[in-house]
C-alpha cells in the first residue's frame, strides 16, 4: 500500500510536470518532435507574437512591436530586426499581426521565420 501511493505521486509529478510543455508547443508545429525529448529546447524556440510597425525593403529591416522573446530575454517592445530571408518583407505589411521567432545571427537581432496570424 505504501508502495502504491508513492507511485501514484510520482506519476502525479511527472504529469504536472508534462503538460505545460505540451500547451506551449501547440503554436509550434515544426518542433513538437523536439518537445517530446527536449521540453527546455523546444519552449527557447516558441514563437512570438508582434505587430508589424514598419517594413523597409531597401535595408532589409522590419519593425515589429513584439511580446515577450524568452530565448533573448527580451520584454514587450517596439525594435528594428533585419529579416533573415528578404522574401519574409514581401509576405507582410504594416499592420499586420504576425507570429516569429528570432535570434542573434552575426550579432544582429534578425527575424529567422515569420508568418501572418490568422
Ligand atoms: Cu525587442
Amino acid at each position: 500500500m505504501k508502495q502504491l501511493s508513492r507511485l501514484a505521486l510520482l506519476s502525479a509529478c511527472a504529469l504536472a510536470f508534462t503538460a505545460p510543455a505540451f500547451a506551449a508547443n501547440e503554436h509550434n508545429h515544426m518542433h513538437d518532435h523536439g518537445a517530446m525529448v527536449m521540453p527546455v529546447a523546444a519552449k527557447a524556440s516558441a514563437m512570438t507574437e508582434g505587430e508589424i510597425k514598419k517594413v523597409d525593403k531597401e535595408a532589409g529591416k522590419i519593425t515589429i512591436k513584439h511580446g515577450p522573446i524568452e530565448n533573448l530575454g527580451m520584454p514587450n517592445m517596439t525594435m528594428v530586426f533585419r529579416a533573415k530571408d528578404p522574401a519574409m518583407l514581401d509576405q507582410v505589411k504594416q499592420g499586420d499581426k504576425v507570429r516569429f521567432t528570432a535570434d542573434k545571427v552575426n550579432g544582429a537581432l534578425t527575424v529567422t521565420k515569420l508568418e501572418v496570424a490568422k
